[in-house]
């Protein structure tokens, strides 16, 4: 049978199948963790009682919270610099670049599985790994040893044909995708890239593809590994690493698409979503406040020269503050080295630190009403701390150009600078990298708290509807991130008062009212982040169930791990409405007592996952 390149890497890995062949379970081979979810994920570790981990290696990142405003950040990054070193973790400090930039140029590998507690973990799969995003809890038992379920992927084949033309980047092919598929079109999907067009990508520009797969909901995206990613791993020292891989010629896959790279053009996501994909063309003349270029979708040393491209000899519009994150030490060693820091610092940029900022919230928020170009990922409701700001997702093509005119430009035509080259020379920066030696104690300051424990939710309730809510919830909504609630990730009790707080300034007191109760939603419920704090903070106020017509894979995951139970049924209701909910092995019905309606379904649970519900939760196993 000829097999695509993702079921060859995942039937290398596979250790069971569930009878009916839904599921299936694969050994991972290295995990990552970051910070703002790290903090979980090994306080879950730690309760496990194990010495050390069990994968072929794990990397633990400090890149999210690192304003470090008051003791509560410093406490964590403490916390998982001696974690890591009592239980043979590699630590990446504050400082040394956003988790998924490091990790492609250190430690990613063809054909392996990583498994990584951020949402953008697929940003690895650049190099033909099979990088995939997941709650603490999952990535915890997988630093355990323990095997990794997933929905067999449905694998959509995407065909690239011809080239680019200058001034159209990796950044619009992805914002196409999602304007085609949609926010929620990936679900329990992987992403396969193959053609011609492939070849004439970079790696870097195959990650910025593949991080932004998370928008599509995919369970991850994969490229081939040839000699693009030969080059690569060589450039990074690490030439041992390569393996080619590649689909079989002629496999099939469950859907198809074709995209001409000639025929594309810059684009952007408009407010509020990934998905609301528009031509710039259609966008020119919008009066533009503020620029940022970095995360990890946009980062690179390859997108910084197109930049200084397009900067170099200008100055940015008075208007427009522009700032600047080089994705990693690497990345800023080489800019500086190479002039280009100075071409963007002469033509009016800020530099920010190599870390994710203003992507989670951490500085940098907008002014009000104010327009946004960013080259990002995400752009949802609020996510930027200015509710009220319009945030567009572009490349670093369309973000430098912006800049300069202080409005909307286009790209299209321009050429990189020949001055600047990809083939120099790419400096490993392990110095706040750091090997453990297995000789440090655990260190718990006090933002550190102990996990919460809970109990069942029952075969049986009645509870309230706490909030009733429309289609494609973030998990920015349901658990803001930001510089004033980052530093609570790792105190459960602290962190639950602000549940839907951009959107419900009342979610958590009425929980508290109430006792708990239920949340009514529309489709793609959880779409975004993996952050489980967004399943554990609403667990810890008494949510025992979210009734909504479809779920994102990783937050269906993290209401399971924790307790609470998911229920795909569209049901009508509005605030206080008094539910009934019942369910056993074969069904799970639900009325709302209030008007009457009532609805039922059967009960599709995995069995690992209905027990997991019976007994309240993962760590209740253990
Ligand atoms: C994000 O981009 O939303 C984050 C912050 O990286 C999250 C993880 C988190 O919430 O800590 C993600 O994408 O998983
Ligand atoms: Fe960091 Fe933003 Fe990437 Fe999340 S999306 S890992 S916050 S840079």
């Amino acid at each position: 049978m000829k097999e695509t390149l993702t079921y060859k890497i995942l039937n290398a890995h596979k250790v069971s199948e569930d009878l009916e062949g839904n599921t299936m379970s694969i050994r991972i081979d290295q995990t990552l963790t970051q910070d703002a979810t790290g903090t979980m994920a090994y306080l879950e570790f730690i309760s496990f009682g194990l010495d050390k981990v069990r994968t072929d290696l794990s990397v633990s990142y400090v890149d999210h919270n690192t304003l470090q405003n008051g003791f509560m950040n410093a406490d964590d990054h403490k916390f998982l610099q001696t974690v890591a070193d009592k239980y043979g973790i590699v630590f990446s400090k504050a400082g040394n670049g956003i988790c998924h930039q490091v990790n492609l140029e250190r430690f990613a590998v063809p054909g392996r599985t990583i498994l990584g507690s951020d949402s953008h973990t697929p940003t690895s799969s650049g190099v033909g790994a099979i990088a995939i995003g997941a709650g603490g809890l999952d990535v915890a038992c997988a630093m355990a040893g323990k095997p990794f379920t997933i929905v067999k992927p449905k694998v959509v084949g995407v065909k690239l044909i011809n080239a680019l033309r200058p001034g159209v980047s990796a950044k619009d092919i992805i914002i196409h995708l999602l304007g085609i598929m949609t926010v929620k079109g990936g679900v329990n999907k992987v992403i396969e890239y193959y053609g011609d067009g492939v070849k004439t990508l970079s790696v870097p520009e195959r990650a910025t593809i593949a991080n932004m797969g998370a928008e599509l909901g995919a369970t991850s995206s994969v490229f081939p590994s040839d000699e693009v990613t030969k080059h690569f791993l060589e450039i990074q020292k690490r030439p041992e690493d390569y393996k080619p891989l590649q689909a079989d010629e002629g496999c099939t896959y469950d859907e198809n698409y074709t995209i001409d790279l000639a025929e594309l053009e810059p684009m952007a996501s408009c407010p509020n979503s990934p998905d609301a994909a528009k031509p710039i063309r259609e966008l020119t003349n919008i009066k533009v406040d503020q620029v940022l270029i970095g995360s990890c979708t946009n980062s690179s040393y390859y997108d910084f020269i197109k930049v200084a491209s397009i900067l170099k000899g200008k100055k940015i519009h008075p208007n427009v503050s522009l700032g600047i994150a080089p994705g990693s030490q690497q990345v800023l060693q080489m800019i500086t080295r190479d002039g280009i820091l100075a071409i963007l610092l002469e033509a009016g940029a800020r530099i920010l630190e190599s870390a994710c900022g203003p992507c989670i919230g951490m500085g940098q928020s907008p002014a009000t009403d104010a327009v946004s170009l960013r080259t990002f990922n995400r752009n949802f409701y609020g996510r930027s701390g200015t509710n009220s700001a319009k945030v567009y997702l572009v490349s670093p093509e369309v973000a430098a150009i912006s800049a300069v005119k202080g409005y909307i430009a286009s790209p299209l035509g321009m050429e990189n600078d020949p001055c600047f080259s990809l083939d120099v020379d790419y400096p490993k920066c392990d110095s706040l990298l750091y090997k453990p030696t297995f000789t440090q104690e655990v260190v718990m300051g006090p933002n550190i708290k102990p996990l919460p424990k809970f109990a069942p939710i029952g075969h049986n309730f009645k509870s309230q509807v706490m909030i009733s809510c429309e289609d494609n919830i973030t998990t920015d909504h349901i658990m803001p991130a930001g510089a004033k609630v980052l530093p609570y990730r790792s105190n459960i009790e602290k962190i639950s008062e602000f549940v839907f707080s951009n959107i419900d300034a009342d979610f958590a007191s009425r929980c508290k009212k109430y006792n708990g109760g239920v949340i009514v939603a529309g489709q793609n419920y959880g779409q975004g982040s993996s952050r489980e704090h967004a399943a554990i903070a609403p667990r810890y106020l008494g949510i025992k169930a979210v009734i909504a017509p479809s779920f994102a894979r990783i937050h269906k995951k993290n209401l399971i791990n924790f307790g609470i139970l998911p229920i795909e049924l569209g049901l009508k209701a509005s605030l206080l409405d008094e539910i009934e909910v019942s369910y056993d092995r074969n069904v799970i019905r639900v009325k709302n007592l209030t008007t009457g309606e009532e609805l039922e379904k059967m009960n599709d649970l995995t069995d690992d996952d209905y027990h997991l519900i019976e007994v309240g939760g993962l760590l209740n196993t253990f």
